[in-house]
């Protein structure tokens, strides 16, 4: 599977990031990184906040003199082989943090028409896919635009500050079929309510999916009148030109000896 690999820049940490990581010695003066891995960089427009599961234990790694890279231990893994790390395949790992420790974090969401955003939880990510950290864009994925609304809806719940989750979908991608909001409004023709409601997420999925690659036309951003079709390599081919995204490469069906 080839994804575009996103870096979201930590802008602040929050209150209990900043307690844990604010002391370690080699992150000072350093670029840190989120890395969410995607599949639609042309929806980077419509990036609102990034998610974390608070279970899944993160890295941070040093992957030159200036930058550090937080995701799973795996995607690290495999960066180190395709370029990404002080010495080819070798991991350099300068601390590690629960992703609980990271909701509030505000970051900077390369071409995201909200100039920061704040890291969020989300139930349904996995470690096993990615980088673990999955950037949001609620007008275009069911389960982003779910799993926001849970969010925002339980804030006191998820120790969330209403504040972080006050951003609202954006119009990024306009279709035939469900106008220029797709996936808010698939999950209301599907009536999906919770980011528990799984089989309905993954139909939800197929058909935003689908609707946005074949049928829809950018409204935003550097390619806007564009289609998608080709706003997609046009979109991953600026972020990675600016710096602000790269290649990552996950080999399919490798099964990793640890997932963390
Ligand atoms: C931004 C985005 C915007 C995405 C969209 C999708 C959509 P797939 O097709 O099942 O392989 N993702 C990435 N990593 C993880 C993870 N570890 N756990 C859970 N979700 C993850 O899904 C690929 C998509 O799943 C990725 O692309 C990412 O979200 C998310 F408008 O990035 B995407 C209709 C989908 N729309």
């Amino acid at each position: 599977q080839e994804y575009t690999g996103i870096k979201l820049q930590v802008i602040e940490w929050s209150k209990e990031a900043q307690n844990t990581l604010g002391s370690v010695k080699e992150l000072e003066n350093k670029n840190i990184y989120l890395i969410a891995a995607t599949l639609r960089p042309e929806t980077m427009y419509g990036q609102t906040n990034c998610f974390v599961a608070t279970g899944i234990t993160y890295g941070l790694y040093k992957i030159n003199e200036t930058d550090v890279f937080l995701c799973t231990y795996r995607s690290a893994r495999n960066m180190a082989f395709q370029g990404y790390s002080c010495e080819h395949g070798v991991i350099n790992q300068l601390a590690e943090v629960k992703g609980a420790v990271l909701i509030g974090t505000k970051v900077k969401a390369p071409l995201s028409i909200y100039e920061q955003v704040y890291v969020l939880p989300m139930e349904n990510v996995l470690a096993t896919k990615g980088t673990g950290v999955v950037t949001s864009v609620p007008s275009d994925s069911p389960d982003d635009y779910i799993t926001f609304q849970d969010v925002k809806k339980k804030s006191a719940y998820y120790k969330v500050d209403p504040s972080w989750a006050a951003f609202d979908p954006i119009p990024i991608i306009d279709t035939p079929s469900y106008g220029n909001l797709t996936a808010p409004n698939v999950c209301q023709q599907k009536k999906i309510n919770s980011q528990k409601d799984r089989v309905q997420l993954a139909e939800a999925k197929e058909i935003v999916y689908k609707e946005g690659f074949y049928n829809g036309v950018m409204l935003v951003g550097d390619f806007k009148g564009k289609p998608v079709q080709e706003a997609k390599s046009l979109t991953k081919d600026l972020l990675i030109s600016t710096g602000q995204g790269f290649l990552y490469n996950e080999p399919e069906g490798l099964v990793m000896s640890r997932s963390g």
